[in-house]
């Protein structure tokens, strides 16, 4: 699978379109961060526009915030609003037991709060991300972690990741800031076997307030193509 340039562009819109026909009149909508989610929101504000329709918006980052407010979407928060009708994300890797890896937008721990406030989740991704065990390819997951926690972190992270690297942002000199200001460490674990395991070691060290692995709780997951729209459906309630 090697999609590129607008053909990628294609295959995430086309999950994109997809999902937002899921959104109705009166939902609270959590707005996930990312490229993908980019045209789920703008789409989401064509039809508020177009239709009328009536929808809050929950964004999970600054990202998503400032693209509500320009597609013209009402903007909640979750103190206002605790449950959510639906979330809609995008995702790094996908599993066949719906399973995530997210983060590369450095987003994950507000994502998972909204996609665990929602009643529904819907994952959009090309059709690039799927692989048979997270993990795979040296993909690391993200930990988002308190500064003065790094250190420590890190050190623990000896013991259970081949290689860990606290993010360095692109755009300023330093390490990547969260929205919540915090940094983020990528460690590496090789093929992940049992996710929600590994999941729960990782929360367990203090200083770790969230980590990109989201273990059973995607509802529906969309793999855009150039052409259509592969649709994997969770098998059991999460
Ligand atoms: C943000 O932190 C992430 O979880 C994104 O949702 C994820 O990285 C997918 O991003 P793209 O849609 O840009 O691939």
């Amino acid at each position: 699978l090697n999609l590129k340039g607008e053909e990628l562009e294609e295959a995430k819109r086309n999950a994109a379109l997809h999902s937002v026909k899921h959104v109705k009149d009166g939902f609270v909508v959590g707005l996930g961060s990312g490229s993908t989610t980019a045209y789920a929101i703008e789409e989401m504000g064509r039809r508020v526009k177009l239709e009328g329709l009536r929808i809050l918006g929950v964004p999970t980052s600054y990202q998503a915030f400032l693209l509500a407010v320009k597609h013209g979407i009402q903007i909640t928060t979750l103190e206002e609003h605790p449950s959510i009708d639906l979330a809609i994300d995008g995702a790094d890797q996908v599993d066949d037991n719906l399973n995530l890896i997210k983060g590369r937008g450095g987003a994950l721990a507000r994502e998972k709060i909204v996609a665990a406030a929602s009643e529904k989740l819907i994952i959009i991704t090309d059709e690039t991300k799927r692989v048979k065990l997270l993990g795979e390819n040296g993909h690391p997951v993200p930990l988002e972690v308190l500064p003065m926690a790094t250190s420590f972190v890190m050190q623990k992270m000896k013991q259970f990741s081949s290689r860990s690297s606290l993010r360095e942002s692109a755009g300023k000199v330093g390490p990547v800031i969260t929205d919540n200001g915090n940094v983020i460490i990528d460690a590496v674990f090789g093929r992940i076997n049992k996710p929600a395991e590994l999941e729960c070691r990782l929360k367990c060290i203090p200083g770790v307030v969230e980590t990109g692995l989201f273990v059973d709780m995607a509802d529906i997951v969309y793999l855009g193509r150039r052409s259509g729209v592969e649709e994997l459906k969770s098998r059991g309630p999460r």
